[in-house]
């Protein structure tokens, strides 16, 4: 493979680390077995433990999730301990790992009375027991798959090498459906993915199983995840055709072991489009019909379907509103038909209308808060986590809460489309848990937005998270190294949104780079600075929406688009007098979405958060913030801590060389410079820009812009969706 260049080598990579995670961990690292590496523990005492205590395995059950189970633990130990471990359904001599249903003699028998894991077909139990004198690990579950995701938690254990003692827990996930939305098309493209072409090769399905389809769903039930969509929100009605049905059920029998389900995205037309109806008017009974036949062709290929995913009369997509009906009369007719198989619906609240509105941000509050208690039991109205898109920073989402009877899903994004796309090193957990952790106050103090979708806050039996997916078929499925850092992040809060980012981080780290504690904490500190860095380096302050048109790549705050809520200008409204966008009831009283607690901090100058006050308020440019810098001065500091976040993460990424194999090492270098290019350029293509206005000098401290605001303004990335990079930044 040597002299292969470019596009030839790549391909060769991917089809050789693509045929099984055994035989990539005989080449070089690529990043392909994610944090499923499995590499020998290097604390000798640890691993002289784990091979007294885990040399027999038993799983017992020949379901096809028992034998993925057993294929787990025997490549991971094999692995871990680097020895032989015996894992059978059986074993000769007692076992020093079981695995099974606790109600199960063998298990029942192992675990003392009170000793049970909690209820619930996905919760599990990790204990250890004494027996003939020598100690058991047992991982007991009420269902086989939660007998996966206990080995999964065990094997996290020994991955972060923990003494056996410290490995016994239970677990219980908070949210029952924890899924990835990709917006893959059916033409292999990705809508805003950036690490290579859909996974999913609708051409050879269902003949031609990719190993990737295995793995990608090892890697999904390691951390928790139990659906995927596996089309675009902007939907093609040909998925729902018997062809790709098939295709789909194809998928779906590889995903089962792991317990996914797959759901598709339905378009609303497609009973036109698909079925030659005049209309699909949501009242009409012909195309009532429609649905309920197509959801029963549906589960006659996939009994275990999950439902649709519906994005409706929003940018361009088809809806209700097409025949002046609601939302929920599209959602609960879609909801009829899947509810006889015990289907979902996700209905998307991202909506804005044609018409320019007072302020977009306000729009999916207006339009779905009379909606309560509407829908039917088995739709979920899922919402992005803020109010306009994604962005490096927003303000939660003023409709969690908002709608008490309703089910509600959150929808983050996992794939970087505000945040540097595949190269820029910023790790999501922190924004997920700023978000997750939000104090709507609705039901007073504690009426978090994890509440609200975990269900406990309002009383929902239906509960759901979407992280829209960053995997595509690069050898290292998420584009970067780092990327997949934010896949595993999204997994394991979505299981339990009480975990931390940084405790995320440490045994994301500890599995997927190394077990050096001093070269963990470093990295750690990489990943925990990292989005506060992108915030400042792009939109600090409560600025948003300021990127680059189309590709939303780089900065472009001067762009004026045919739709005003489009435009950057729209968003940041500076003026001579001063920049931001006044939320306020001055202005377009956005913050009366807010419960009164929330609004009246958030109106407040006194009070309202630094780092939402461009959001909420236009401010004077020499106006005083709390530091008792002006404006102008806080808005250039934060540009230059920004890029002084990154600088001070390259030179920690150079100080853990030694704890890094060369290869992985290197991208990452290289990416981390691409990134400190691209935080100079943002930082002096927005200072520059925004001084047209402030009219004033940058304070000490802030380098001076490279280039002149002509100079920004004229630059053209190249509009390739997968790489729209500026190529002569300097
Ligand atoms: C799938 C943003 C993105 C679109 C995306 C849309 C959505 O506008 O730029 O690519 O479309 O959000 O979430 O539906």
């Amino acid at each position: 493979m040597g002299r292969e260049r470019g596009p030839v080598r790549r391909l060769l990579l991917a089809i050789a680390f693509s045929i099984t995670p055994w035989s990539a961990s005989l080449h070089a690292e690529t990043g392909y077995e994610l944090w499923l590496r499995y590499r020998r523990v290097t604390d000798a005492t640890r691993l002289a433990e784990y091979r007294r205590v885990v040399a027999r395995v038993v799983v017992a059950g020949n379901s096809p999730t028992a034998r993925a189970i057993r294929e787990e633990l025997t490549l991971a130990l094999r692995g871990l301990l680097d020895t032989t471990v015996s894992v059978g359904a059986t074993t000769v001599g007692s076992p020093g790992l079981i695995v099974g249903i606790a109600s199960s003699p063998r298990i029942a028998s192992l675990l003392p009375a009170r000793r049970r894991p909690p209820a619930g077909r996905e919760s599990f139990l990790i204990a250890n027991v004494k027996a003939g004198g020598k100690t058991v690990i047992v991982v007991a579950a009420n269902s086989d798959v939660g007998a996966l995701y206990g080995t999964f938690a065990l094997l996290r254990g020994l991955q972060m090498q923990r003494p056996v003692t410290a490995l016994e827990s239970s677990s219980v996930p908070r949210i029952r459906r924890r899924v990835l939305d990709h917006w893959d098309n059916l033409d292999g493209s990705v809508e805003r993915g950036y690490a290579g072409a859909s996974l999913w090769d609708w051409a050879r399905l269902p003949e031609t199983l990719s190993p990737r389809y295995r793995d990608y769903a090892r890697a999904n039930a390691s951390i928790g995840i139990n659906g995927v969509v596996l089309t675009n929100v902007n939907a093609n009605a040909q998925a729902l055709t018997p062809e790709y049905l098939g295709k789909v059920a194809a998928l779906a029998n590889v995903f089962r072991p792991y317990g996914i389900a797959v759901y598709l995205t339905a378009r609303f037309s497609a009973p036109i489009e698909l079925g030659g109806l005049k209309t699909a008017d949501p009242l009409d009974s012909t195309v009532r019909a429609w649905w309920r036949d197509k959801a029963d062709e549906i589960y006659r290929s996939v009994p275990d379907f999950g439902g649709f995913l519906v994005k409706a009369n929003s940018e361009g997509q088809p809806g209700p509103q097409d025949y002046h009906r609601t939302h929920a009369d599209g959602a609960n007719m879609l909801a009829d038909a899947v509810a006889p198989h015990h289907g979902v619906v996700m209905w998307r609240a991202f909506v804005y209308s044609n018409d320019v509105p007072s302020d977009r941000v306000k729009q999916a509050y207006d339009e779905f808060t009379p909606l309560d208690g509407a829908f039917r039991a088995n739709v979920l109205v899922q919402t992005k986590n803020g109010p306009l898109d994604f962005q490096p920073r927003e303000p939660f989402h003023p409709l969690f809460g908002a709608l008490p009877k309703t089910a509600q899903m959150l929808e983050f994004q996992i794939t970087k489309e505000y945040l540097g796309e595949d190269t820029h090193l910023v790790y999501l957990a922190p924004l997920f848990k700023e978000v997750l952790d939000a104090d709507t106050y609705v039901r007073g103090p504690g009426s978090t937005v994890a509440r609200v979708i975990d269900g406990t806050l309002q009383g929902q039996r239906e509960t759901g998270i979407a992280g829209v997916a960053n995997v595509g078929s690069d050898t290292n499925w998420t584009g970067s190294q780092f990327n997949q850092a934010n896949w595993y992040a999204f997994g394991r809060l979505a299981w339990d949104h009480r975990l931390t980012a940084a405790g995320i981080a440490e045994e994301w780290i500890r599995a997927t780079f190394t077990n050096d504690d001093a070269a963990v904490r470093t990295i750690a500190h990489m990943m925990l600075v990292s989005r506060e860095a992108a915030v400042n380096y792009m939109t600090p302050l409560g600025l948003a929406h300021i990127m680059g048109s189309n590709h939303h790549y780089g900065p472009a705050p001067w762009a004026r688009l045919s739709r005003a809520d489009w435009s950057p200008v729209y968003f940041h409204r500076a003026d001579s007098v001063g920049v931001g966008f006044d939320r306020t009831a001055t202005g377009s009283n956005a913050v009366a979405q807010y419960a009164p607690h929330v609004r009246e901090l958030l109106a407040n100058r006194a009070t309202v958060p630094d780092s939402l006050l461009l959001w909420f308020h236009h401010v004077g440019w020499r106006e005083p913030l709390r530091s008792g810098r002006t404006l102008w001065d806080e808005i250039g500091l934060h540009y230059q801590a920004g890029v002084d976040t990154v600088r001070a993460m390259r030179g920690e990424w150079q100080s853990v060389r030694e704890s890094i194999d060369a290869p992985r090492f290197a991208e990452v270098d290289s990416f981390l410079s691409i990134q400190e290019r691209e935080a100079r350029w943002w930082r002096d293509a927005a200072l520059e820009y925004f001084s047209s206005f402030s009219q004033l000098p940058l304070p000490p401290g802030v380098e001076p812009p490279a280039h002149s605001l002509e100079y920004y303004m004229g630059l053209r990335c190249p509009a390739d969706a997968r790489k729209p990079r500026c190529p002569d930044i300097p």
